[in-house]
């Protein structure tokens, strides 16, 4: 049986995020991973970001993506609340092309890890295929569909002619 709790959480720190954010949403659902996205942010709702990722592990969930632009600390600050993995996604912002959120998302001190991908769509991206990898450990079947996700990448390129 499907499993429908989340087993992944995508946050990020604004609507405004969503345009990138919904490509990590299209490629959960295409590996057909249960996860719920949500806005919470580490600067406006400090208090419910906390509340929601200290309950994140008892609820089911075994990775958090969060993603966040300008001063993007919410992958920092859901770390800091939580022992599961958390992916780290830098929006590309207007006045400093996402440069601002991608050293103030992966320069975190030791001892609270973020896994930080590429700025903007390609790290939306990239974190859906890093979270279903994490996944994939323990789910055959999952590692399977993610084997034949890069076959068929694969096949894609070598298809492809120039003019
Ligand atoms: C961050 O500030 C959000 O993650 C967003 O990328 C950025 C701008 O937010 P808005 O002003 O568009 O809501 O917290």
């Amino acid at each position: 049986m499907a499993e429908t709790k989340p087993l992944v959480a995508v946050l990020m720190g604004s609507k405004s995020d969503w345009d990138t954010m919904r490509q990590t949403d299209e490629l959960l659902t295409k590996f057909d991973i249960a996860h719920e996205c949500r806005v919470l942010s580490a600067h406006r709702t400090p208090v419910e970001t906390a509340q929601y990722v200290g309950q994140a592990e008892a609820r089911g969930v075994e990775v958090i993506i969060a993603a966040a632009g300008g001063a993007a600390h919410l992958a920092g600050v859901c770390a800091a609340h939580t022992l599961l993995p958390v992916l780290g996604v830098p929006m590309e912002s207007a006045s400093l092309k996402g440069m601002d959120s991608l050293l103030s998302t992966v320069q975190m001190p030791a001892g609270i890890p973020v896994g930080t991908l590429a700025i903007g769509p390609a790290g939306a991206r990239n974190a859906a295929l890093l979270a279903i990898a994490i996944l994939a450990n323990r789910r055959p079947e999952l590692r399977e569909r993610l084997r034949q996700f890069r076959a068929e990448q694969s096949a894609k390129v070598l298809r492809e002619t120039l003019p």
